[in-house]
């Protein structure tokens, strides 16, 4: 099992930078100081959703915490009387002197505590939560409590032992609780610390809100003592009547079997584990439908291994490079996309549930849309399973937002296990096709290298999936270059361009020609202007409907003369929440580049896109 001090050493290999420094920097890390006993790094459980779990979603109490005055003492030590210690102080107890959870107010998890109560909405520290739950452990069993995410750092006690730490706002994590639990009442504390940091990954500047808390569900997972944690099972690239793949069971012997079966096509495989606990999976299930957009098939698929058994669905596709295509099952396809954050339809704040993935998914398809970059860092399940429904081709982007601190190996140990935790949580979804190691980062040595050392990570941990980054250009009057040379480690290039918004006039977009660098599949990851639904004017006036239109219908005369291009996911799908746009009467907090505002209202825009993706005049015809 991976632990984060391998991590960091793996990170340290690939940038060469000493051991010393990496250990002592993350070892300063405030969440990791003064670690008990009990607290082990979070483990990963691929598909960990798919478990049956008992929830702890609902109200959890909840305290601003803005002075750290419940972990930290007034000499800056950790409390040996911390808030996590007694959430049912008696009478007479010395503590809880300054706290009562009991009596505090709730939030809703999952859910980002701004936009649930008015005072919190710009709030930005650290947030108690606390709940009780009653649980009886059963004989050669481990549970393991599951966070679906927490933004930024996270520290969660039960019964006031402490269980672990986690960081990185927008991946699951599991922690095993079994050591903590007593028969009948327990109770959980979490702190949830969502300050910005400069050797943050994001860092403390990005064109999106900070949504603080536990965002996404919380529940309780018990699997028995040797137990399946992570797995993949894809389609071989080579002879797509093969299903190829692994599976791992902890605290397993080698030797022992595990059992992989799809019940719908009556095919079943079982392999042995080696030392590393990895058996290696190759079948071929008679009857095999492909995954695809026209038809996004999806089987359940069931896992056994000892006592431990779990199911997952699962789609079967390839995605491969040919030259400057990207070829689906075998054949070339153009990706006809749009650009979505986390953000919810309507209500506004982070978007967690069903509802919201339908909303937002429903959208993009409504579009004509086969493809949805998910920006600008992993996406919760309720989109992946979604996308994998609706037969969405998804890219999933790794939190690496414009300038982090590339020469900081902390910094990378972060990034790696945050894209590690994207990656072994989300493997199995067949709509993910593209990893996206960053978004818009400067160009030098030191963040080559680190998004370099980022993407063979992530090639080596999955090979079956693109690589790729959305990469800034330059350029002059009429010419655009893509020359930068992390284009060597991406498998398809990432270009965002504003023309017609940042720089010059709409009228002035399909006078550009491109030159690329690079003989490889390029996707206009990002193009784009801002709108203020029900504003409109001619096609000059900015912020209007019309002027975004405008932008659009230049855009795509440009597009269609980049002879590589192979995708597009134009910024953006729906307004969204950003405290640096702050235009009285027009952007109000909201970056509204969105083809649909954050209340729904479709924009002229959108029906530019919709008419040009359904009649395929963007863009290659596939
Ligand atoms: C970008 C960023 C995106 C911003 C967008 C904008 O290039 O990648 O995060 O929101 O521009 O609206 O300026």
């Amino acid at each position: 099992m991976r632990n984060l001090m391998k991590l960091v050493a793996s990170a340290v290999a690939c940038l060469g930078f000493t051991t010393l420094f990496a250990a002592t920097a993350l070892a300063q890390s405030p969440a990791t100081e003064q670690a008990s006993p009990t607290n082990k790094a979070p483990i990963v459980l691929t598909g960990g959703d798919e478990r049956p779990a008992m929830s702890l979603n609902g109200d959890w109490h909840s305290i601003p915490d803005p002075y750290f005055g419940g972990l930290y003492d007034f000499h800056k030590h950790e409390s040996k009387r911390g808030w996590f210690m007694n959430a049912k102080a008696k009478p007479g107890d010395p503590f809880p002197l300054d706290y009562d959870f009991a009596q505090s107010p709730t939030l809703h998890v999952p859910g980002d505590w701004n936009t649930q109560i008015a005072e919190l909405f710009f709030y930005e520290g650290p947030m108690w939560y606390q709940k009780d739950f009653d649980y009886n452990l059963k004989p050669g069993t481990k549970v393991f409590l599951r966070v679906g995410a927490a933004n930024y750092k996270s520290i969660f006690w039960v019964n006031g032992k402490r269980i672990c730490d986690h960081t990185g706002g927008f991946t699951a994590f599991a922690c095993e609780v079994t050591p903590a639990l007593v028969p009948g009442h327990n109770f959980i504390v979490a702190v949830v610390d969502d300050t910005r940091h400069e050797d943050g990954v994001p860092t403390t500047k990005t064109d999106w809100f900070n949504y603080g808390g536990l965002t996404r569900e919380v529940g309780l997972i018990e699997v028995p003592d040797a137990f399946i944690d992570q797995f993949d099972l894809h389609l071989n690239r080579a002879d797509r009547s093969e299903v190829d793949g692994w599976v791992h069971v902890a605290n397993a012997k080698p030797g022992e079997a595990v059992e992989v079966s799809i019940a719908e096509l009556n095919a079943k495989t079982s392999a042995t584990l080696g030392a590393d606990g990895r058996a290696a999976i190759a079948f071929h299930p008679a009857g095999l439908k492909l995954w695809s957009p026209e038809s996004p098939k999806l089987y359940r698929v069931r896992l056994t291994a000892g006592a431990d058994s779990l199911q997952d669905e699962i789609g079967f596709r390839t995605i491969e490079v040919r030259g400057t295509e990207i070829l689906l099952n075998g054949s070339p396809v153009f990706l006809r996309g749009i650009s979505i954050h986390a953000e919810a339809p309507y209500r506004t704040g982070r978007a967690y549930s069903y509802k919201d993935a339908e909303t937002l998914l429903g959208w993009a398809k409504e579009l004509g849309c086969n493809y949805v970059r998910l920006a600008h860092y992993p996406h919760d399940e309720t989109m992946l399973h979604t996308a994998d429904r609706l037969g969405l081709m998804v890219w999933s982007e790794n939190p690496v937002y414009w300038a982090v601190q590339f020469d900081n190996p902390a910094v990378y140990a972060n990034a790696q296990n945050q894209l590690d935790e994207e990656i072994n949580t989300s493997r199995n979804h067949p709509s993910i096709i593209l990893w996206s190691m960053a978004n818009e980062t400067p160009i030098n040595d030191d963040r080559t290298k680190f998004i370099t050392a980022l993407a063979d990570h992530a090639r080596s941990i999955d090979p079956t999936r693109l690589i790729t980054a959305a990469l800034l250009v330059h350029g002059t009057d009429d010419t655009k270059i893509v020359d930068d040379p992390l284009g060597a480690a991406l498998d398809v290039i990432g270009t965002n361009e504003y023309i017609g918004w940042y720089e010059r006039h709409p009228e002035d977009i399909d006078k550009f020609t491109w030159k690329i660098a690079y003989d490889k599949p390029v996707i206009m990851s990002e193009f784009g202007a801002g709108a203020k639904a029900g504003l409109h004017g001619g096609p000059d006036d900015r912020w209007t409907e019309e002027y975004q239109a405008n932008v659009y219908q230049h855009q795509m005369v440009m597009l269609n003369k980049i002879p590589q291009l192979r995708g597009m996911s134009p910024w953006v799908l729906m307004d969204f929440r950003s405290p640096v746009r702050v235009l009285p009467g027009i952007q109000d907090g909201f970056n509204r580049k969105g083809l649909i505002s954050d209340q729904g209202q479709k924009k002229e825009a959108f029906y530019v896109l919709q008419k040009a993706y359904v009649d395929k005049t963007v863009g290659k015809a596939q």
